[in-house]
């Protein structure tokens, strides 16, 4: 028996010496030590011993299974720290590589150009108002002094859904909203998306943005009209900003004129960006007819206003020098990343 331990010992060694892996490992334990263990079996056979040989028996068999448990502890610290290292080796980051750079969103340009427009009214104490895209004819052409058939319908050639109802092809027609609910004094832009049967090209697009204004209360002049808008001019384009009117004919205003801006790149000498004009065209306005007045219920004797409008595409293009409208929504972002 005492033979027997000895060779389980040696045994033991020499395998747990060739241990590679954590299945090895506990394997062998179960060889060694478990249920069905061949120490155990030796340990089994004790009963037959006399009672001189069981405690020296005993005591070795203790022996020997100590120190094949210190073995498997041994073997498992071993295994650990193997498998430590392949770990750090295989799984270690290079603090070296560069990192991906992440391209951090911006505005878009008309975004921008909006926004700058909406904050010079918002700061003069305007409300921002909004309405449907999808319009009755009623708000986009007829109760703005444009009826059914007449000639300015043609150069709006509107999208139709059906015979009442249209894609706007301008934001009046929220204004019209507001005035048929609400009475004076009434100060509001109306910044949106319209659409019009345009063929794209550098300087049109089917679907484009506009800022409309409006201002209504008793006794609103053209000189308040000419002041709002020198301001805006100066803000938007800087303070040595001129403006000029030059008459003009709108259905829904009268008296009506189109607006420039001295130019911003050269200051009215001329150059390339004004073609030599010294003047930019950047607006549409007018004295609200007063025919629009009365169609939403307000006494044209009483109240008058002034409105006026502005493609954001254009005033963008102006701005940041884009000579084609196309390229402000082809989304490419090697363009929209110079804003
Ligand atoms: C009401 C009454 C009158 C808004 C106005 C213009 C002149 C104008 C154009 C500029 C470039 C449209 O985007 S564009 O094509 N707009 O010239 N718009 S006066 O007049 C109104 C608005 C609402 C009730």
């Amino acid at each position: 028996m005492k033979e027997q331990l000895n060779n389980i010992r040696l045994e033991a060694e020499k395998c747990l010496n060739e241990v590679k892996s954590s299945a090895d490992l506990e394997s062998l334990r179960l060889r060694f030590l478990g249920k069905k263990g061949e120490l155990t079996a030796v340990l089994r056979g004790m009963g037959g011993l006399t009672s001189d040989e069981r405690p020296i028996i005993g005591q070795l068999a203790n022996d020997v299974r100590s120190f094949i448990e210190g073995k498997l502890e041994e073997g498992a610290k071993i295994l650990q720290n193997k498998e430590q290292e392949l770990r750090l080796k295989t799984e270690y980051i290079d603090v070296t590589i560069p990192g991906k750079r992440r391209f951090i969103g911006k505005k878009h340009p008309l975004t921008i150009v909006s926004d700058e427009i909406k904050d010079v009214f918002v700061s003069l104490g305007y409300e921002i108002a909004e309405g449907p895209e999808v319009e009755l004819d009623y708000y986009n052409f007829e109760a703005l002094n444009i009826p059914a058939g007449h000639p300015a319908r043609d150069a709006q050639d509107t999208f139709y859904i059906n015979d009442e109802i249209l894609l706007r092809s301008q934001t009046s027609s929220v204004q019209i909203r507001v005035m048929e609910n609400k009475k004076p004094p009434i100060k509001l832009i109306s910044p949106g998306r319209v659409y019009r049967s345009d063929s794209v090209d550098a300087t049109h697009s089917p679907v484009f943005h506009q800022v409309e204004g409006l201002v209504v209360d008793k006794g609103i002049t053209m000189g308040d009209l000419v002041g709002t808008l020198q301001l805006f001019a100066r803000r938007l384009f800087g303070e040595d900003t001129k403006i000029r009117l030059r008459p003009h004919h709108f259905q829904f205003t009268e008296p009506s004129a189109e607006v420039d801006v001295s130019c911003w790149t050269c200051g009215g000498k001329g150059c390339r960006v004004c073609k030599n004009e010294g003047w930019i065209e950047i607006l549409g306005a007018g004295m609200v007819h007063p025919k629009v007045l009365e169609n939403c219920g307000i006494d044209s004797k009483v109240y008058s206003g002034f409105a006026f409008g502005l493609g954001v595409e254009r005033t963008a293009m102006g701005r940041f020098n884009i000579d084609d409208m196309r390229l402000l929504f082809e989304n490419d972002m090697r363009f929209l990343r110079q804003f």
